[in-house]
């Protein structure tokens, strides 16, 4: 066994405790930006490096309360895809897939995307009929999608059970081949990076806790590290905590926070090389590069900002996962973890303008955000650059819910919430 004086130990830690610190130690923030972005998540930090890279805006400013990437960005089961039921959000995930596709180049970073397909299995004839549907428009829409039988499932995943003695017997499947995953907190590291590099000021450990407005518009935003910030145009990405920054500017939005939750095992030798989801047993898996299984779960139904789930939820999710591979049974868990995640009526986004002039919102993305963290950001800094909504994002406006033009993909979506 290597052996360490006391003195070397002591270097250590010091060498430690300083890169520590340079990796914490925030830029000195400027008294006036082009743009602040609220949220360091993978949504607000892709916002802030295509806004520097395509809009070429100087000063920007992303204010993260803890640290990058902590919020959903780092608790989610990375599950890409863009098989959306309605024409809005197809073209808004399909917009995102075909950024996914290109962005390990692009920020010369390795986000470990790997499309190894995304299956969405059926247990019961109407789960077929919607998968058949959900097919057809996704075909319409020039997105990649087969409807598979219970046979073309089993050729895909060998170690699922498809029985028709199970509890959730499998009809068939919706199978994606270019959906997949990615690695989550790579996405965060390589926006975050690349922002970095273009300029952007990246300030963490720092709250927002109020908005400067002066004649119904933002003027700033209110720190807990460094008071007031001024600002042309705020944009606000902070999924579960949407309510709370839209209460400090005196509006409400349509947005339940709930948490969510998921759990890996031990790392185990490759044995799903795909990912599988089911809506109706509440469970989806797929394994990561380190050999864990990465479970996941439905909401819990309770409102709450607590990063972490009921045992109910989990114990129910788990049971559904044994039944379709019975197999994992003797396989042992190591973390369970939750995100508070931000759901709209319609299950889709909330993009654009807010009642105070030159704040926006970016919100509402739900169970569902991670695999839109490069669309949302890129459709997001074309509304803060130019003012102007586009096209993509305005299906998304807030308005919606006062016109009543929703966009429903509740349960159309193929994901269990
Ligand atoms: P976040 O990553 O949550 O970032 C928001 C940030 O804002 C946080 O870091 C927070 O600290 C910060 N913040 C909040 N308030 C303030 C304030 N006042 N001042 C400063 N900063 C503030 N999506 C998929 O597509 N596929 C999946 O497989 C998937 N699985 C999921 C599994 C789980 C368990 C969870 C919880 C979510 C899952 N999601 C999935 C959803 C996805 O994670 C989110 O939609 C997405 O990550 C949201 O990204 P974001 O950048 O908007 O939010
Ligand atoms: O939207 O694909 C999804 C998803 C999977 C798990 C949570 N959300």
């Amino acid at each position: 066994m290597q052996r360490y004086s006391a003195f070397s130990l002591f270097r250590h830690a010091l060498t430690y405790h300083e890169n520590w610190q340079k990796v914490w130690r925030n830029p000195e923030p400027k008294k006036h930006y082009d743009v602040i972005i609220i949220g360091g998540g993978g949504h607000g930090l892709a916002t802030a490096y295509y806004l520097a890279k395509n809009h070429g805006v100087k000063h920007i400013a992303v204010i993260e309360k803890g640290y990058l990437g902590g919020g959903n960005t780092g608790r989610n089961t990375t599950i890409v895809r863009s098989n959306y039921l309605w024409d809005e959000a197809a073209q808004l995930y399909e917009h995102a897939l075909k950024l996914w596709e290109g962005l390990s180049m692009d920020l010369n970073y390795n986000v470990m995307f790997s499309q190894r397909g995304v299956l969405n299995l059926g247990h019961t004839l109407q789960d077929m009929r919607d998968i058949e549907r959900r097919v057809s428009a996704n075909r319409l829409n020039g997105i990649d999608g087969e409807v598979l039988d219970a046979e073309g499932v089993k050729n895909i995943a060998p170690l699922i059970n498809i029985s028709k003695h199970t509890r959730y017997p499998i009809m068939g499947a919706s199978w994606q081949p270019r959906g997949g995953v990615a690695r989550h907190d790579a996405v965060a590291w390589g926006f975050a990076r690349a922002a970095d590099a273009l300029g952007v000021d990246l300030l963490q450990q720092c709250e927002v806790t109020g908005f400067d407005i002066s004649g119904g518009q933002v003027k700033g935003v209110q720190t807990s590290q460094y008071g007031l910030l001024g600002a042309e145009r705020v944009g606000c990405v902070v999924a579960g905590n949407s309510s709370v920054l839209a209460g400090y500017a005196g509006f409400d939005l349509p947005i339940e926070s709930h948490p969510l939750q998921a759990l890996v095992s031990e790392p185990i030798k490759p044995v799903l090389d795909t990912v599988v989801m089911s809506n109706q047993v509440h469970g989806y898996i797929s394994q990561s590069d380190k050999g864990d299984l990465v479970i996941g779960a439905g909401i819990d139904s309770y409102t709450g900002y607590g990063q972490r789930g009921s045992f109910t939820t989990i114990e129910h999710t788990l049971a559904a996962i044994i039944e379709l591979f019975p197999s994992f049974s003797r396989v042992r868990m190591n973390r369970q973890w939750g995100g508070i995640v931000d759901t709209t009526p319609d299950a889709c986004p909330i993009m654009g303008s807010s009642p105070v002039e030159g704040l926006y919102f970016n919100c509402g993305w739900g169970t569902g955000g991670f695999k839109a963290t490069p669309g949302s950001g890129h459709v997001f800094a074309d509304c803060l650059a130019s003012e102007e909504i586009p096209a993509m994002a305005k299906p998304f406006a807030l308005d919606r819910f006062y016109s009543g033009a929703l966009i429903d993909e509740h349960g159309a979506a193929g994901v269990a919430h």
